[in-house]
């Protein structure tokens, strides 16, 4: 079998027998220093090199909170947190960098700093994000999101969710072709807890191989999770073991090939434990 690639920009990546792991680099405001934008950008591009040294392939930075009910954040707020720590980063370390945002303006500022990948929740559904990551040849998460971040929580209903998130996918790869984004750059993602109920996620995570027809590397998302925390009764820091075990789990079927978490070393550990044991079956 022909391994899959992924071309972003200068760079291919070349996917082998486990997942990369992609950290979490959240650009948030915090509530413990005294704040101002200096110590909000050191510490965020200190953790980037942290997760770099515990073994990360790719770091996602983001600027604004996604999770459900979270408020959007103002355009020149997310340029102001995000811009910086991606040009940092892209100076510093030579690891792949991603931006997490839905916004085309912070796309292109990323990219010009360095950046190599747009991930964007909201499915490349925006044609302006579109063009920009075009325009860059960037590499693309195209992710399923059922509503917006605000109300994606509220009621979500599906058919068939697997179902749904395929012709979601098939869409999207026929839009992207169009629009001078070739499947080549394009990873997918099913979006975990993304309008989804934890009916809906274990479905999704039971059924992942189904996504496998487009030929594409699969982007998971599971890390400290709400449905982890439902199952397990944990707080969101408490979430490591739950979330492990997912990633494990997609890990040992050859089912993901991104792995998105805050736990570099253990997941990493992990996919290299499963890789393995996977290259010993008879
Ligand atoms: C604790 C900490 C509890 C974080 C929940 C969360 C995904 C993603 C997010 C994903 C891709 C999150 C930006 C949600 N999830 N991008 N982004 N895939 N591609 N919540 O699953 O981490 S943010």
């Amino acid at each position: 079998m022909e391994p899959l690639r992924w071309h972003l920009r200068d760079r291919v990546i070349e996917f082998g027998p486990r997942p990369l792991v992609m950290g979490i680099v959240n650009v948030t405001p915090d509530s413990f220093s005294d704040g101002g934008h200096f110590t909000e950008t050191t510490n965020a591009v200190a953790h980037g090199l942290k997760l770099i040294a515990a073994g990360a392939d790719i770091l996602d930075v983001g600027g604004e909170s996604t999770r459900p009910g979270a408020e959007p954040v103002p355009l020149e707020e997310e340029l102001r947190r995000v811009v910086p720590v991606v040009a940092e980063l892209a100076r510093r370390t030579a690891a792949t960098i991603s931006v997490d945002t839905m916004k085309p303006e912070v796309a292109q500022r990323c990219l010009e700093a360095g950046a190599a990948i747009i991930n964007d929740v909201a499915g490349f559904r925006d044609p302006e994000l579109v063009r920009v990551a075009a325009e860059h040849r960037a590499g693309v998460i195209v992710m399923h999101m059922q509503g917006t971040p605000q109300t994606m929580q509220v009621n979500p209903q599906y058919g068939d969710v697997v179902r749904e998130v395929v012709e979601f996918f098939e869409e999207r790869l026929r839009g992207l072709a169009k629009s001078g984004i070739p499947l080549e750059a394009v990873c997918l993602d099913p979006g975990i807890g993304f309008g989804k109920t934890l009916e809906h996620n274990l479905e999704l995570l039971a059924n992942l191989g189904e996504f496998a027809r487009f030929g594409r590397p699969l982007c998971l998302g599971v890390s400290r999770k709400g449905f982890i925390g439902k199952l397990c009764g944990r707080e969101k820091n408490e979430r490591m073991a739950g979330s492990l075990a997912v990633s494990s789990f997609a890990a040992a079927k050859n089912e993901a090939h991104l792995l998105r978490v805050h736990d570099v070393a253990a997941t990493r550990d992990a996919a290299v434990l499963l890789e393995a044991i996977n290259r010993s079956r008879r």
